[in-house]
């Protein structure tokens, strides 16, 4: 057996959701990683944000590469479809089952190594093409499941275990997303559930590519001092630039808030993000703000989370390509394969 299955034990008093679902029916299997590991946190972050916005699990699609962070899909959705891929593959693997399904709901989760160092072209393709969908890289600088090699994330000078210092620079995947043209980029911490919550909750109401790099410090590996991704260092280091409240379109839309201190974005479905701003003159609507503002604090040595930039207006690879509405898997095979006669006078009006 490669996974433990929790115990269906019944519990008459859970709150239940819209649809009838309690909490536990957005859990998966028990949790093999580490006592302690950000991946655990930011999985029972994605099942509150599930949970809390009534998503259909059987809607829902997640989708993973390899790694410690990789293997989380297997600990939460487990009423949902599942797909572990290959090391670094999962952007491209997402992109072609969204091209022949739309309908779903897509959510993909890697690792740094996953994404930033033999998946980087995969991960740059995907938020340029706009693939609808939530991709969270669960951020410790290491690759944690060979044992705590530095990753293309860690910093310049972080020291591993033994004390050896990173001598390469590291990548800042949120400074890619922005440059890559992604339409909904933030950065949370698995150590703070009040905002990552409505981050991705928030994420899995937009429409587009929404990227989340989420700092998940590595207990085993990565987690001592002198580790720019360690507990202690990112809580020192984090500086929150805003807040976030989502407000989905069937719940009353009500104004209590103070001016000048909360930004409203309401999103193409009607849902609002309500953002408490901590930083006065920071808009989460200025994309090429959002990287000067960005590289000034990493300068410094912070590490900037909220929600940095959004585009609520949004369009995703179907709206670009054109491509039809149906799923393919709905389609008769007439539809799928209508003869030559059409694909000759395809080709026709191509010439
Ligand atoms: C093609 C290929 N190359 C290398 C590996 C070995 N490998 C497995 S996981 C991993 C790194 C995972 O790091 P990361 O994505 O940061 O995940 P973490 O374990 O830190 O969560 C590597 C190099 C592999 N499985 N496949
Ligand atoms: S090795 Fe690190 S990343 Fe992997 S489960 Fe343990 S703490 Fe988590
Ligand atoms: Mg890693």
């Amino acid at each position: 057996m490669t996974y433990l299955p929790k115990p269906r034990l019944h519990h008459p008093e859970l709150p239940t959701n819209e649809l009838g679902f309690t909490h536990r029916d957005y859990e998966g299997a028990v949790s093999t990683l580490c006592a302690g590991c950000g991946h655990d946190s930011i999985s029972a972050a994605i099942v509150r944000a599930c949970f809390e916005l009534s998503l259909p699990p059987h809607r829902i699609a997640k989708l993973s590469g390899i790694g410690c962070s990789s293997k989380t899909p297997t600990y939460f959705l487990g009423n949902s479809h599942g797909f572990n891929s290959v090391h670094g593959r999962m952007p491209s693997v997402v992109t072609g089952a969204n091209l022949a399904n739309r309908d779903l709901i897509y959510l993909g989760v890697s690792g740094d190594g996953d994404s930033a160092s033999i998946g980087i072209g995969q991960f740059a393709h995907c938020m340029r093409r706009g693939v609808n969908m939530v991709y969270i890289v669960e951020n410790n600088g290491v690759y944690g499941l060979t044992k705590g090699q530095f990753s293309a994330t860690a910093d310049k000078g972080a020291k591993n275990r033994r004390g050896v210092a990173n001598s390469d620079e590291p990548i800042d995947m949120i400074g890619m997303a922005l440059q890559l043209g992604a339409t909904f980029v933030a950065r949370g911490f698995s150590g703070d559930k009040h905002q990552l919550v409505p981050l991705i909750k928030a994420a899995l109401m937009h429409r587009g590519v929404a990227f989340i790099d989420c700092i998940s410090p590595c207990v085993a590996f990565n987690n001592h001092e002198g580790s720019t991704k360690s507990f202690d260092y990112v809580r020192e280091h984090n500086e929150a630039v805003n807040f976030l409240d989502v407000i989905t379109g069937r719940d009353e839309i009500t104004a209590d808030y103070a001016p000048g201190t909360v930004e409203i974005v309401r999103q193409h479905d009607g849902s609002l993000l309500k953002l408490r701003k901590l930083a006065d003159d920071y808009d989460p609507t200025d994309r090429v703000a959002a990287m000067h503002f960005l590289q000034s604090h990493s300068a410094r040595g912070e590490i900037v989370t909220g929600l940095l930039y959004v585009d609520p207006d949004a369009d995703d690879m179907h709206g670009y390509l054109g491509t039809v509405e149906k799923p393919f898997n709905e389609m008769n095979e007439n539809e799928l394969c209508p003869g030559s006669a059409v694909l000759e006078k395809l080709n026709a009006s191509l010439r």
